[in-house]
């Protein structure tokens, strides 16, 4: 039951995630904005946790195991160790296939409460949403985090606690549309097999261009870490008096989905992996999602955050998820005698807003900031086409100069 709940969860995100597709769809343009393929940004990379079950010794614990009908059964107990594959927990059991049976999970060591759970990435991606499926109960407070700038600052997500008042001093978005901590994922129950979601993208973020700087400044990350804060107990334990209530206390994760894309502008469709990038091995058959853009629209960079040396004849912009409009770079106009050509604003409102690409290093005996004229002790040879390397003679007496 949970597990498809979970899928169906999966579902609706991956669909609100294809937005970012398929918002391009509406322009009639042969180029359109486009954005590479959402996956995991989880698989094939490393997850960290401060705390692992059984890391120094085997130990026991006890569990409550995923129910359908919310009664109350014995819980079930068992022992880890982190030094016995088949005893162990281990973090990256959080970035496995969602479909594997028997479920894998972490576990944190016995009575932690605060703990992290981080993910670092090697590059800035596009982060759309979480899904954390727990195997413990929820924690009571959590908070989710993300970094701009590889981990030297970080800023808050989003709250989650069973009273946002009590553990954060917050409004509970369930009262207060929009506010920044939620208590809808906080319950004890289920005891198992408990779910936490958050998305980047909802109001007031869900009607903006995902690709505007507003949107991008939300959706950007090269770092995201869960603080657990607080363990909470299943119900279930007053009942079980069997069971010493210190077994129960841990935190386990069975899934932690991190759903985003590589960082394009909307000027990518595919991207390959970022210089020095070492795969984690993976058990996992989704693909690992790479964060070195192949550009189109004449764009370049890891990211087509600029335009192609021979395309800055308009100032970069990103493309437009909302319109489609692909804001492609256009070529200078250097007559084939430049490799590359910078922006100038002083041109481009000369030209009235159409061009401003000025040309570097006009070869082939040209100049001028298209190359459009011979130097001057050259002439032009109407003989051939001026953008030939050859256009623009030097060995005659006369120093006539030519526009082309
Ligand atoms: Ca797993």
């Amino acid at each position: 039951m949970e597990v498809l709940l979970a899928l169906a969860t999966l579902l609706v995100a991956s669909a609100l995630a294809t937005g970012i597709n398929t918002m391009a769809t509406i322009a009639s343009q042969r180029e359109k904005a486009c954005n590479p393929r959402m996956g995991n940004l989880a698989i094939g990379r490393r997850i960290w946790t401060d705390t692992v079950c059984g890391s120094n010794s085997t130990e026991l614990y006890c569990a409550y195991t995923d129910y359908p009908d919310q009664t109350c059964k014995e819980p079930k107990c068992d022992k880890c160790s982190a030094a016995v594959p088949r005893l162990s927990h281990p973090a990256s059991a959080m970035a496995d296939s969602t479909f594997k049976n028997p479920r894998t999970w972490w576990q944190s060591a016995r009575d932690v409460q605060r703990e992290i759970v981080q993910l670092n990435l090697e590059a800035t991606f596009y982060f759309t949403h979480l899904i954390m499926v727990f195997k413990s109960p929820r924690p009571a407070a959590m908070i989710l985090e993300g970094s701009q700038d590889f981990g030297l600052s970080w800023r808050p997500y989003k709250y989650f606690s069973t009273n946002c008042t009590q553990s954060f001093q917050l409004e509970d978005d369930v009262n207060v549309k929009g506010a920044p901590c939620t208590s809808r994922y906080s319950q004890a129950v289920p005891c198992s097999g408990g779910e936490v979601i958050y998305r980047t993208m909802s109001p007031p973020y869900s009607a903006v261009d995902p690709y505007s700087e507003k949107a991008q400044d939300q959706l950007k990350i090269t770092n995201l870490r869960v603080q657990l804060l607080k363990q909470q107990r299943c119900p279930c334990l007053n009942k079980s008096l069997d069971v010493k209530p210190q077994s129960l206390a841990h935190y386990a994760v069975y899934d932690f989905i991190v759903k985003g894309s590589c960082f394009c502008n909307g000027h990518a469709d595919h991207c390959v992996p970022t210089d020095g990038f070492r795969q984690v091995r993976t058990t996992s058959k989704l693909q690992v999602v790479h964060g070195n853009c192949i550009c189109k629209h004449n764009t370049a960079g890891p990211h087509c955050e600029q335009c192609a040396a021979l395309y800055n004849d308009k100032p970069w912009k990103a493309a437009n998820g909302k319109t489609g409009e692909p804001n492609m770079c256009e070529k200078c106009k250097c007559n084939g005698h430049a490799d590359s050509c910078h922006f100038n604003m002083d041109v481009w409102l000369a030209s009235g807003n159409r061009s401003g690409g000025v040309c570097d290093n006009c070869q082939h005996n040209t100049e001028g900031i298209h190359c459009q004229r011979c130097k001057q002790g050259f002439f032009r040879d109407f003989q051939i086409p001026f953008s030939t390397p050859e256009a623009c003679k030097g060995t005659a007496s006369s120093s006539l100069s030519s526009d082309a």
